[in-house]
């Protein structure tokens, strides 16, 4: 609660994963949570409305397509309208179709850049703008992830977005701390969800990656979510421009 009242809470890409596992955290804590999916998963955005409410919050859903810049403008509108100026911001939508290098075209090299990093500057300039307007303190944590730091065969893509992500937080760190806005990044290593679905049931590749993890197992959506929301309270306030790897070991153990 901010002051007696419900927080604000704004999840995009919400239908599935770590951001299903993130609305339903808020929703543990009473929030007012937006749930954004994406055209096509109505129903998967209100299976993660239905976890909020059951967890005690308040579920609002909106589609919108986080790369569309009219759909974020809808739906930076309809959010004030429903819920009002927002406490916290999580940016989390981001596709990974693993590709070779050479088969990589123009089209799905847009498509990625759009979603993953375009959609963050859309979301994050649309929600931020309200709270500085409203002389309204927040935070913005925006889901990058230790491909920010490494490389990925497949994901030729999909790395120089989340690099993208980390360096947009630091800058908007610079530019919203003034307002009391804090913005960082959570850098997930590797967590089953559908994104990697395919990848991970490749013969031997989970069995490599829990050998790999000094933890011992790949992370589960809410190993991600429940740091999101360690980032979001008042004792996290002084965290502005930081990356926070959350990736059970894997990035240390090198050798
Ligand atoms: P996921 O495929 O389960 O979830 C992706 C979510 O993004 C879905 O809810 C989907 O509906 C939404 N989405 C996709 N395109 C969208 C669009 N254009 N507009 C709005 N929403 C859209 O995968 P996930 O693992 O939960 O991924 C969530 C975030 O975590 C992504 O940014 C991903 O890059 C990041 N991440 C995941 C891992 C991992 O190992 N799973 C690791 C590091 C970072
Ligand atoms: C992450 C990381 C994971 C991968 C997902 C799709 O950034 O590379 O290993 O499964 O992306």
């Amino acid at each position: 609660m901010a002051g007696g009242r419900r927080r604000t809470v704004l999840v995009t890409g919400a239908a599935r994963g770590i951001g299903r596992a993130t609305a339903t955290r808020f929703g543990h804590e009473g929030a007012s949570v937006v749930v954004n999916h994406p055209p096509g998963e109505h129903e998967h955005g209100e299976e993660t409305a239905r976890l909020v409410r059951e967890a005690g919050g308040e579920a609002v859903l909106i589609e919108a397509d986080v790369a569309d810049p009219a759909a974020v403008a809808a739906m930076a509108d309809t959010a004030r309208r429903d819920v009002g100026v927002l406490d916290v911001l999580v940016n989390n939508a981001g596709i990974c179709p693993f590709a070779d290098f050479f088969d990589i075209d123009v089209e799905l090299w847009d498509r990625v850049q759009h979603v993953n990093l375009r959609g963050v500057f859309l979301v994050t300039q649309a929600f931020t703008r309200q709270m500085v307007e409203a002389g309204r303190p927040g935070k913005v944590i925006s889901v990058s992830s230790i491909s920010a730091w490494v490389g990925g065969a497949q994901q030729v893509h999909y790395t120089p977005t989340k690099a993208g992500i980390s360096s947009l937080m630091k800058s908007l760190a610079i530019v919203l701390g003034p307002h009391g806005i804090t913005c960082n990044a959570v850098l997930p290593g590797t967590v089953a969800t559908d994104i990697n679905r395919e990848d991970l049931a490749q013969p031997g590749k989970l069995e490599y990656f829990r050998q790999r993890i000094p933890l011992g197992r790949v992370g589960e959506p809410e190993d991600i979510a429940g740091v999101v929301w360690l980032l979001s309270q008042p004792e996290a306030g002084y965290v502005n421009g930081a990356e926070l790897l959350v990736d059970g070991g894997l990035f240390v153990n090198l050798q």
